[in-house]
């Protein structure tokens, strides 16, 4: 682990509480990529220093601080504007690496993507943030990203030459993507008749272990923030009913998760916008997780995924033995489902929530099959429940349990001549 410092600024209008938080997750989010923040240094301020984010002279601070202790990394707990950016390296005569939240979590990004699909997607947002940013000195990016715009030294005429170059490059990444967004509103359209649950939530709450646990399927789960920056969709068979869903994980949210990323994972986090049913999951353990839920609700309104039907499930339950916690969630959130993946814990009652939904609107109905149309019995199987089954001398009389919109598409079936 390499020492650090953070450096947070406190405007009239932030909230201690917050910005304590803030500095929590800033602290973990650094340990991702192997950095220790050893020393947190705030400063209050009543406006954001036009040139320099904070006031010079607390950079000339830091800077003589950070020489006593050989630190040579400092965080700042927000986005840097690309000129607040180059004034302080200015300031630190370039000896000392600058990582910004967003440039923080791009980094992050950057070690955890594991598909062609995702690493484009961080090159992507990587590339438009480094941009407007560029002064020669991207050292630590550049090793980890394979020799992006370390093509010289940081004269203009060079910074000139490495735009072109990025510009390119971000015009190669985009075809790259929609060539695979092609493909996968392909498969988007095979899966469209079934029914599609999103796992939501903030990074770590459990989404991963969730998917895994309902669906048995292996998915990679690390006490980590941002292992997962994929969407898995596995099916998962209702207990009662025996229909199956579509049960998706996704990249975890954070407070202030960087724009242009959630822009360029705008594919990946679609499947959630398509969702019938999006599933909140909330660590119940973790200090702030009134703070967690807003973030989730931001985050779906940016993706216009609001108004989605969803559910809020409390998970880690088994983390809390203090009733206060637990009385509170209850009256704030009307007796949510409160599980345990880990544990096992209540997991059928998910299930049994989810099965209530799914069959909201099902009805019974009763059709004829004529014999030859009985190469329809496949589809009509997974569209509905088969609550009875009589082979008549002429046709196939079916009882069917299931939504208007499926039986009418079973009727125009049946019907085509
Ligand atoms: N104690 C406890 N730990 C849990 C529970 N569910 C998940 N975890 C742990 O929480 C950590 C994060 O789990 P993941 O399933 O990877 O979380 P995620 O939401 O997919 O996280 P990201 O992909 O990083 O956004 C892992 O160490 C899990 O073992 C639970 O019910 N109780
Ligand atoms: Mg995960």
């Amino acid at each position: 682990m390499t020492d650090s410092i953070l450096v947070s600024l406190i405007l009239p209008d932030s909230n201690t509480d917050e910005i304590n938080e803030e500095i929590e997750e800033m602290k973990l989010l650094a340990q991702t990529i192997n950095y220790n923040i050893s020393v947190v240094e705030t400063q209050k301020r009543i406006s954001i220093d036009p040139s320099t984010y904070i006031g010079k002279g607390k950079i000339k601070g830091i800077l003589d601080k950070i020489s006593i202790l050989d630190i040579k990394t400092i965080f700042i707990n927000d986005e840097l504007k690309p000129n607040h950016y180059k004034n302080i390296k200015k300031l630190t005569k370039d000896k000392i690496e600058i990582i910004d939240r967003t440039y923080l979590i791009l980094n992050i990004f950057n070690k955890n993507a594991k598909t062609n699909e995702s690493r484009a997607q961080v090159k992507l947002a990587t590339l438009e943030y480094m941009m407007p940013r560029l002064t020669g000195m991207w050292t630590h990016l550049e090793r980890q990203m394979g020799g992006i715009g370390t093509r010289g030294g940081p004269g203009e005429k060079q910074i000139e030459i490495d735009r072109r170059i990025i510009r390119n490059d971000i015009k190669k990444i985009k075809q790259q993507l929609s060539k695979i967004e092609k493909h996968r509103d392909n498969q988007k359209k095979s899966r469209s008749t079934v029914f599609k649950v999103s796992l939501v939530g903030y990074t770590n709450a459990g989404k991963s272990s969730l998917l895994k646990k309902l669906s048995g399927y292996n998915a990679y789960i690390k006490d980590q923030l941002f292992a997962t920056l994929e969407t898995t969709t596995k099916r998962v068979k209702l207990p009662e009913s025996k229909q199956e869903i579509l049960l998706s994980d996704t990249v975890g949210f954070i407070r202030k998760l960087p724009h242009n990323l959630v822009a360029s994972f705008r594919t990946t986090l679609s499947e959630i916008k398509d969702a019938d049913l999006i599933i909140k999951v909330i660590d119940i353990s973790a200090k702030d997780y009134e703070g967690h839920i807003a973030t989730i609700e931001n985050t779906l309104k940016y993706l216009e995924a609001h108004t989605r039907p969803s559910i809020l499930v409390f998970n880690k339950i088994d983390l809390i033995n203090n009733k206060t916690t637990l009385n509170k969630i209850n009256t704030k959130y009307n007796n949510p489902l409160k599980i345990s993946t880990l544990r096992e814990l209540m997991l059928d009652d998910l299930m049994e929530k989810i099965e209530d939904i799914v069959t909201k609107d099902y009805k019974k109905y009763s059709i004829n099959l004529p014999y030859d149309k009985s190469y329809l019995i496949d589809y009509i199987y997974k569209k509905a429940i088969i609550r009875q089954r009589v082979d008549n001398y002429e046709n196939i009389q079916l009882e069917l349990f299931c939504n208007k919109k499926d039986y009418s598409k079973i009727l125009n079936k049946i019907e085509v001549k």
